[in-house]
């Protein structure tokens, strides 16, 4: 006899979320948002002064972040996160973009959906976030170069974002293509890697609950080094996963090729997933130099740390061979 039941190829994308995560997304939003004060979300919103009023209404009476770090991490200063940064588009030194992506132009900003989805188009930045829902999220940061920060978020689900657009239930992933404008940007007049920069995600990683839309941080609009106006975080995986400056977004039915995969394929994979027992060829990954630590002797934890509420989505698979 078979049974006939609804696999998640079936649904459409809006109604996969396991319960579980329901549950923990639902306890997130009754503990959501620590205190960023009313001045800061104001300089936030791109939008009308309605909007930034109800932004900083949510954002006031939502307490608490969930997705606090554990006691042992401390925050990095808003120094730190905004002036050793890796965006190859202004240049290959840690200082370069802070130096140079000041002279970005982020407003108005636009972002193409295409491919297997519903509502194709082009979309602006309040198109797709939801600036009355905004989160702040404090999210350990893993770059696989093994040094780590932990980062104050400003911003939204991923999913909820990918939800306004409708992916279709054929789409199993999705790519995301960031800004190519050499003018701006000093490294795009180089080789140093190929342009634009692309990343990608397998739809059910793109719809964990985790997986974070950025517009801000430390209750500031996004500095342009972070990736300004929308970056991603996908806070299990090592930093290049998480691409900067998005302009678009584009649902597929195969493996998108990434950046660093497409440079050094023996090196870098598609899933990247933070693993302290899969060394990189060329150092080990099991510590990590929390910055501003001059020692590499912070434990590196599995699935950087959230290995509870993501390791599900890899039952089975092969970390080493999918690395
Ligand atoms: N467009 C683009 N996105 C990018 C990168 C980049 O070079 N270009 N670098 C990635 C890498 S390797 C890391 S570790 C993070 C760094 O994010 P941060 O500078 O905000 O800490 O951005 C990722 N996103
Ligand atoms: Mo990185």
């Amino acid at each position: 006899m078979i049974l006939k039941t609804r696999t998640s190829a079936d649904l459409p994308w809006s109604e996969v979320t396991p319960e579980p995560i329901y549950r923990s997304r639902r306890e997130f939003l009754r503990t959501g948002v620590a205190g960023i004060t009313g001045a800061a979300v104001a300089a936030l919103a791109a939008c009308g002064t309605a909007e930034v009023a109800e932004a900083q209404t949510t954002l006031a009476s939502t307490p608490n972040p969930k997705y606090v770090a554990t006691a042992a991490d401390t925050l990095n200063t808003f120094e730190q996160i905004t002036t050793y940064n890796n965006f190859y588009e202004f240049g290959s030194e840690k200082g370069d973009p802070a130096k140079y992506a000041g002279k970005l132009t982020v407003k108005p900003w636009s972002v193409k959906v295409d491919g297997m989805v519903s509502k194709p188009g082009t979309y602006g930045v309040e198109d797709l976030v939801d600036f009355k829902a905004l989160e702040e999220r404090v999210y350990r940061h893993r770059c696989v170069e093994a040094w780590s920060m932990v980062i104050p978020w400003i911003g939204v689900p991923l999913a909820s974002v990918l939800n306004k657009v409708g992916p279709m239930p054929s789409a199993t992933f999705v790519e995301f293509t960031t800004l190519e404008r050499p003018s701006e940007m000093p490294g795009q007049r180089t080789n140093i890697l190929q342009w634009p920069y692309v990343e990608g995600l397998r739809m059910d990683e793109a719809m964990h609950p985790l997986a974070f839309m950025v517009i801000g941080l430390y209750g500031k609009v996004l500095p342009n080094q972070n990736g300004a106006p929308l970056r991603i975080h996908v806070p299990w995986k090592y930093g290049f996963k998480s691409g900067k400056s998005i302009v678009r977004i584009r649902f597929t039915s195969r493996q998108p090729l990434n950046t660093w995969q497409i440079a050094a394929p023996n090196e870098y994979g598609f899933y990247a997933n933070v693993n302290p027992n899969v060394p990189h060829p060329r150092w080990s990954q099991a510590h990590e130099r929390r910055l501003p630590n001059f020692f590499s002797n912070t434990p590196t934890q599995m699935f950087n740390g959230y290995g509870d509420q993501v390791a599900s989505l890899y039952t089975g698979m092969d970390l080493k061979k999918n690395f």
